[in-house]
């Protein structure tokens, strides 16, 4: 066998029928595909469930079906008929499973029931839920409050997530991981400096206005494919899209709509973008600070905006200026020619929207990024007007919601104020721990207890054997969730899988009345979400329910009646509209079809910053990205997610649109650079990483894909990779992990 038979040419668009076979086969392997079908025509609609796949808003006047490729994969991997059952726990010891691929873990199938480790038969067995409640409660009753981490993934709903918020905060403690702090933290931080909140300023309407689009860092194909028919819409009505992308990702080029009929019945397809520039790893700063030069020298600005709204404009224009040509290329890896085209498209347009994800989030360098990119769009006033602004197009489907609502380790002081209020009584103040302070605290065993609201802990996070001994050294481990995964299976002295409905199932409450729960997209809409299958185990709670049991039994029911709020989530939806501002209403507003808007100071040109204005951040460029840094023989690697996964979950091997099929251990690359380490497509290397630390980090027999990319920047997939990610590379001002730029070098095995 010709051992490069893994890589094919990849899909000549985006989406297409090949994007309507992988649906079918989707949803045959869910094992119910009727009731899948049945279930997609409810994804994003008024009276269905939030989609669980991505942030990407909603258009105000629905098709008749609003999902996409892997939509139908994120629901389908929810409403499978297989099951994890106590027989399933009873079978297999826990070192076992520990030897399994995360893709087999998940893939047996939804637990079904509550379960205890048992140490001395080294299996999981079944347990009471009341029994789970009440020794979770007496372990968290006997340590410190900061000993404890309660850590949320992004699929939690606002209700979920308030309500942990607080009993968290009841309990004495603001340790809030958040998965955000892996994703996009760096924009968090950089907006609330630039523009006084943390979001993003456009709405889904923007895009039909604006004359140019900048995606910088993403790949919409894979983890936002509703994005792309925005992008089309907007190149085919003559605005420009323009791409800064390492990779030339096949969904930014090029998508056919499985919803156009014409289209599929004809095979045509059409472009999402207009300008594609592939600059190297970390070297977007560069490539923007180039712009504004080439703005600042020939272009028209909006002195009225400056003047009126802008602070610190000078120091900057000084500091672009003082930037030299020489370090903007050799850092960005584009030609001063081609950032001159770039520049001359954003001078050419009315409006402008800038849009960025990971690949701008995840770097040593990405708040001095992003503040890169506002102090671009404020050169000519794009931000809070018609078809302009940012526009971070978030991870998870809701977490920028619970951010919104609470889970912030940093504890705003208004919202202290207002939760103090409520409760009559007092919470902490004290800043908690973030993700990287909660391994830190893991690591020097200050810690003693980790909650995890969904996600999966020990995979998502930089270092894995690191992280895996710190868990599994912790007295208490709980686990809320609806699959099993790696983080289950490093059991502390104490540890509990709680399993929970997911959002696509039917959510009862004691009465019978079927409740909702409430998300916020990446454009800050507010909207309703209500599941219609049914529960996959009679046993299962609700993600509410289920930190209503723990907070009942941890710090009682005197100040919060956890029962009552459980009982009805309306009394949740009450309560934030008291505490939060803008959610005036929330129990009638949520339930107008599409929501509500959220709204956002900036868009509207009220600036929240310390300075009163939007304001500008004159950074030098980095000295020296990894790129620059890379010694002899040495690359630069960024980590990304394949067309098959959604973040540590594994659907399948295959990733479509870069043309790779059955396997997952592979480092993309440009075929220079491989005939330089005279390597062929298809051999397998060790991949190693850095060791500064004395710790050895290898990744061992992945196998090379020639990629159109730049020489010097290799690509993969996490979390496989996160052996090489070390804890010790973070952003600055972010804390997030920069696991997309990790100095590699490779050797033959
Ligand atoms: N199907 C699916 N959907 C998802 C997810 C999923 O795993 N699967 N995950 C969800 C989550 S939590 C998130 S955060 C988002 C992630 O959405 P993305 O940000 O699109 O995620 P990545 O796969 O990490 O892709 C990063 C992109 O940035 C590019 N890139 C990397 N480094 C650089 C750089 O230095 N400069 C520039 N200009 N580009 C760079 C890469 O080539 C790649 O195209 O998607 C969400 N949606
Ligand atoms: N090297 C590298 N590392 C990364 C990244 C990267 O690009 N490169 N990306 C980072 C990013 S952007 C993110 S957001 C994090 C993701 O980190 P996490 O959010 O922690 O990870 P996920 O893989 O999304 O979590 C999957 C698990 O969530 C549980 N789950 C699914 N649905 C539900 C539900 O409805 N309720 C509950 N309670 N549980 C549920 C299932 O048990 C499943 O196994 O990873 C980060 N890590
Ligand atoms: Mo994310």
């Amino acid at each position: 066998m010709p051992k490069d038979d893994f890589i094919a040419a990849g899909s000549k668009a985006a989406g297409g029928w090949g994007a309507l076979k992988s649906c079918g086969k989707q949803l045959l392997k869910t094992g119910k595909p009727f009731a899948g079908a049945r279930a997609m025509l409810h994804a994003n609609q008024p009276d269905g469930f939030d989609c669980p796949g991505c942030a990407w808003g909603d258009p105000e006047h629905g098709s008749s079906f609003e999902f996409c490729e892997n939509g139908v994969k994120a629901v389908a991997w929810e409403a499978t008929k297989a099951r994890v059952t106590p027989d399933f726990f009873a079978a297999h010891t826990v070192t076992d499973l520990r030897g399994w691929t995360d893709h087999d873990l998940e893939h047996q199938g939804r637990l079904t029931h509550p379960m205890r480790y048992d140490a001395a038969t080294d299996r999981y067995l079944p347990v009471d839920w009341d029994d789970a409640f009440a020794e979770i409660g007496a372990a968290l009753r006997g340590m410190k409050p900061d000993q404890a981490e309660f850590y949320t993934s992004g699929r939690a709903s606002n209700e979920a997530a308030f309500l942990y918020q607080t009993f968290v905060r009841l309990y004495g403690t603001n340790n809030f991981p958040d998965c955000s702090n892996m994703c996009h933290e760096a924009s968090g931080v950089a907006l609330t400096d630039a523009i006084g909140i943390g979001k993003g300023t456009v709405q889904l309407e923007d895009f039909e206005k604006a004359d140019a689009i900048f995606v910088f860092g993403q790949n919409p194909g894979t983890n936002h494919p509703r994005m792309l028919a925005d992008l089309r819409k907007a190149a085919a009505r003559g605005a420009r899209v323009v791409v800064f992308n390492p990779l030339k990702e096949k969904g930014l080029q090029r998508f056919a709509d499985p919803q156009n009929k014409v289209e599929m019945l004809l095979g045509g397809s059409e472009p999402t973008s207009t300008d594609f520039f592939q600059p190297r790893l970390g070297g977007d700063m560069a490539a923007v600070r180039g712009m504004s030069k080439v703005v600042l020298a020939e272009g028209t600005l909006d002195h009225d905006f400056i003047a009126r709204h802008c602070h610190g404009f000078d120091d900057w224009r000084a500091a672009v200026e003082a930037t030299d040509w020489p370090q903007i290329e050799d850092q960005s890896g584009l030609t001063r020619a081609q950032i001159e085209t770039a520049a001359r498209i954003y001078m050419q347009a009315g409006s402008v929207i800038a849009t960025w994800a990971m690949g701008i989030t995840q770097h040593r360098h990405s708040v001095a990024t992003i503040r890169e990119i506002a102090n671009f769009m404020f050169l000519r006033g794009n931000i809070g007007r018609p078809g302009a602004g940012l526009c971070p197009v978030r991870g998870h489907s809701n977490v920028q919601g619970d951010r919104t609502v609470g889970i912030n380790e940093k504890a705003p002081a208004a919202l202290i104020d207002a939760m103090e209020r409520e409760l009559g009584v007092t919470l902490p103040r004290r800043e908690g721990h973030n993700v990287l302070a909660a391994i830190g605290a893991m690591l020097d065993g200050s810690a003693r207890a980790f909650v995890g609201l969904g996600g999966n802990f020990a995979r998502a996070t930089p270092d894995s054997p690191l992280i895996a001994r710190a868990l599994s050294g912790l007295d208490l481990t709980v686990h809320v969730a609806t699959k099993l995964n790696h983080s289950h299976l490093l059991p502390g002295r104490a540890s509990f899988i709680l399993p929970c409905l997911g959002r696509t199932e039917i959510d009862k409450s004691p009465t019978g009345i079927r409740q909702i729960v409430t998300v916020e997209d990446s454009m800050s809409m507010v909207h309703g979400s209500g599941g219609i299958n049914l529960p996959a185990s009679a046993a299962l709670k609700s993600e509410i329910a289920i930190v209503a049991g723990i907070a009942a039994a941890t710090v009682g029911s005197d100040v919060v009646d956890w029962q009552a709020m459980a009982a009805d989530y309306d009394l949740i939806r009450d309560m934030i509209a008291r505490v939060l501002p803008g959610f005036e209403g929330y129990n009638t507003r949520v339930r107008q079809p599409r929501g509500f808007w959220l709204r956002n100071p900036a868009a509207e040109r009220e600036w929240r910053t310390a300075t009163q204005r939007a304001t500008f951040s004159a950074d030098a460029l980095p000295e020296a990205t990894e790129w620059q840094g890379r010694g002899e023989g040495g690359f630069v690697l960024q980590t990304f997610r394949s067309h098959d996964q959604y973040n540590t979950t594994i659907y399948g091997l295959d990733d479509r649109y870069r043309g790779v099929y059955g396997e997952r251990q592979v480092v993309f690359m440009n075929p220079r650079d491989m005939e330089a380490m005279g390597a062929a497509p298809g051999d397998r290397m060790d991949v190693i990483g850095p060791a500064e630390d004395g710790v050895e980090r290898v990744a061992l027999g992945f196998r090379l894909v020639p990629h159109d990319m730049p020489q010097g920047c290799v690509a993969g997939y996490y979390p496989e990779l996160n052996v090489l990610v070390p804890l010790s590379m973070f952003g600055i001002g972010s804390d997030t992990p920069a696991s997309k730029s990790i100095p590699v070098a490779f050797r033959k095995p």
